[in-house]
């Protein structure tokens, strides 16, 4: 289940970073998933920890992947998304998926991996009083011991309703280098966050303290804002954003296609624009954590 690599590198207590495979199958146009893919584990390199690709592949669980792996899973029709309720089903069905969040933490933190970067977390949808729609993502990162780094909430969905969830369930969140919770495409949701630090380290001293604390296993989670260069245009986002929503509501889209089809929407509407500041987040995200991971093994 746990590649050579990774299981070395675990034993050694050298720092891994966790990636998702959901954002390479079903959350980014191909063929350009492909290449996000590898660059994205080349990130990880550059910043002097092991990638851990994580996906179901042929109904086994893996954590680490090989190039064909990756490939399979950039280019494979067939994949499902798997959020963590879904890895059993599919190991007993004997088929391939991309694990979101909730699926990939989940066996990340199994295997011993304690950072995971990533785009933006599942959360709270709009509308929530209607269709009670909100990600296993929460839930899981609630009883989950991995620091997650990601560029906030997709602003798809209700950001003021998501960290609300979050600090009901007892998940840390702290801004990198902000006070402002980050809005994914946009450095600034609107929202403030209670605490800001400033690098890898400080983030690590909170991990231990969570350790310290013990007890409880929840997640930490470090809001790292998009590079404003690769911000979206405000207005851009807003107007394409309600029309994507909108056209969820028109067609009828529901469950696990909701994320996929908003975030295509949205690639399309804005010509792609959307689709290179989501990369820069990504990115950024999974250099710092990269460098969190190094931190982290250093101190211990
Ligand atoms: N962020 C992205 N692209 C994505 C996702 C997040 O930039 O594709 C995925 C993550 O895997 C997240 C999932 O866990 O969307 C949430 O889906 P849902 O809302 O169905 O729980
Ligand atoms: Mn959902």
């Amino acid at each position: 289940m746990t590649s050579a690599e990774v299981g070395d590198a675990l034993r050694r207590r050298e720092p891994v970073v966790a990636l998702e495979s959901t954002i390479i199958a079903h959350g980014l146009p191909r063929p350009r998933n492909l290449l996000v893919a590898r660059e994205l584990e080349a990130v990880v390199r550059k910043a002097g920890a092991v990638p851990a690709t994580v996906a179901v592949i042929d109904g086994v669980p893996r954590v680490g992947l090989t190039e064909g792996e990756v490939e399979r899973v950039a280019t494979d029709p067939d994949m499902r998304k798997l959020g963590f309720r879904d890895l059993a089903p599919a190991m007993a069905a004997g088929v391939s998926g991309a694990t979101t969040v909730s699926g990939t933490a989940f066996l990340a933190a199994r295997a011993g991996i304690r950072v995971f970067g990533t785009g933006g977390l599942g959360g709270v949808h709009r509308g929530w009083t209607d269709v009670q729609d909100e990600s296993a993502d929460l839930a899981l990162l609630a009883r989950t011991r991995i620091t997650v780094v990601c560029a906030g909430v997709k602003s798809i969905l209700d950001v003021p309703a998501t960290l609300q969830r979050l600090e009901t369930l007892g998940v840390g969140v702290l801004g990198f280098g902000t006070d402002r919770f980050p809005g994914f495409y946009l450095t600034d949701s609107g929202e403030p966050v209670d605490w800001t630090v400033r690098d890898a380290r400080e983030v690590a001293a909170v991990m231990r303290g969570q350790d310290t604390l013990g007890g409880h296993d929840s997640a930490l989670i470090v809001a790292n804002p998009v590079p404003p260069e690769h911000e979206l245009d405000r207005a851009l986002h807003d107007r394409v954003l309600a029309e994507a929503l909108a056209a969820v509501e028109r067609e009828g889209v529901t469950g696990q296609a909701i994320t996929p089809y908003l975030l295509a929407y949205l690639t399309e509407h804005t010509q792609g624009a959307s689709l290179e500041a989501n990369l820069a987040a990504v990115r950024g995200n999974v250099a710092l954590a990269g460098d969190i991971a190094v931190a982290w093994s250093q101190q211990r």
